[in-house]
């Protein structure tokens, strides 16, 4: 299971890093997989349902360090969205535009997590999964990002092969362009939770001063006045996820809740 300080940092940052969990003959069997068409899994259908025992993509969530963090972020028994293999040719020609894996989404108080996995090492000239740390909160229209084309403190993944990254569905992203002789392939499920999203990880450290560290972090992208709503946000985040409705960092959103009664209508 993860920890608070680990839960509190994807908070922060939108994502989760698993470098290189996946084991080497798991990896080499998934690009055979990912060869041939995927099993179709209708929207909303349970893990074991979707995924039967035995097959890749079960094992592939069963894994002890990936279904721990799963199960911290998502809970027990999510249903599986979608899944789709992203793909990149080689000297492709073209990146992805940045964007969002949805419409805008208000939900203050759930979120889905959406799997990637990489079988193979990824260089830098591969094309790598672009990703905009701290952008999740920040809603947003599907493709609207699409004409920013590059932002302070983006990250472009290089890997080992066998690395899964854990993603808030609202993160920024895109595929980048494949200017290598291979191809590069990526494994995406994305999974919605079936429980409140509530203390569902290790809490022993929940009071510990990291866990306000990690909330309080700015990316350099961040505008001086906008970003203070970004952290504003995941103040919102963390009272839904910890079951603490008075969390606060700086006393920002206790000060623009404060709407004192009159005495006589108490
Ligand atoms: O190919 C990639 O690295 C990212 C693709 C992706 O996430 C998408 O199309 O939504």
């Amino acid at each position: 299971m993860l920890s608070s300080v680990q839960v509190a940092r994807f908070v922060a940052h939108g994502f989760l890093r698993l470098d290189g969990v996946v084991p080497a003959e798991m990896n080499t069997e998934a690009l055979g997989v990912f060869a041939g068409d995927l099993p179709v899994v209708p929207y909303g259908t349970p893990v074991p349902k979707a995924f039967p025992e035995d097959s890749f993509a079960r094992r592939l969530v069963e894994l002890p360090s990936v279904a721990g963090a799963l199960r911290s972020l998502v809970g027990p028994d999510p249903t599986v969205d979608h899944h789709f293999v992203h793909t990149r040719q080689p000297h492709e020609g073209s990146a992805q535009p940045l964007h969002a894996d949805a419409l805008i989404d208000v939900r203050p108080d759930a979120f889905d997590v959406q799997l990637m996995y990489y079988p193979q090492d990824v260089t830098a000239d591969m094309g790598g999964t672009l990703v905009v740390p701290g952008s999740h909160l920040r809603r947003i229209n599907e493709s609207d990002t699409g004409r920013y084309q590059n932002l302070l403190g983006q990250t472009r993944l290089t890997c080992t092969a066998g690395t899964v990254m854990l993603l808030h569905h609202g993160i920024w992203h895109g595929g980048r362009r494949n200017d290598s002789d291979t191809v590069r392939h990526m494994y995406k499920i994305r999974f919605n939770p079936t429980v409140p999203q509530v203390r569902l990880w290790d809490v022993t450290d929940l009071n510990s001063p990291a866990v306000s560290e990690e909330l309080g972090r700015t990316f350099p992208w961040y505008e001086g006045a906008t970003g203070r709503l970004e952290i504003h946000n995941r103040i919102q985040l963390w009272r839904t996820l910890s079951g603490d409705a008075d969390f606060d960092i700086d006393y920002w959103a206790t000060r623009i809740a404060n709407r004192p009664a009159l005495r006589s209508q108490a």
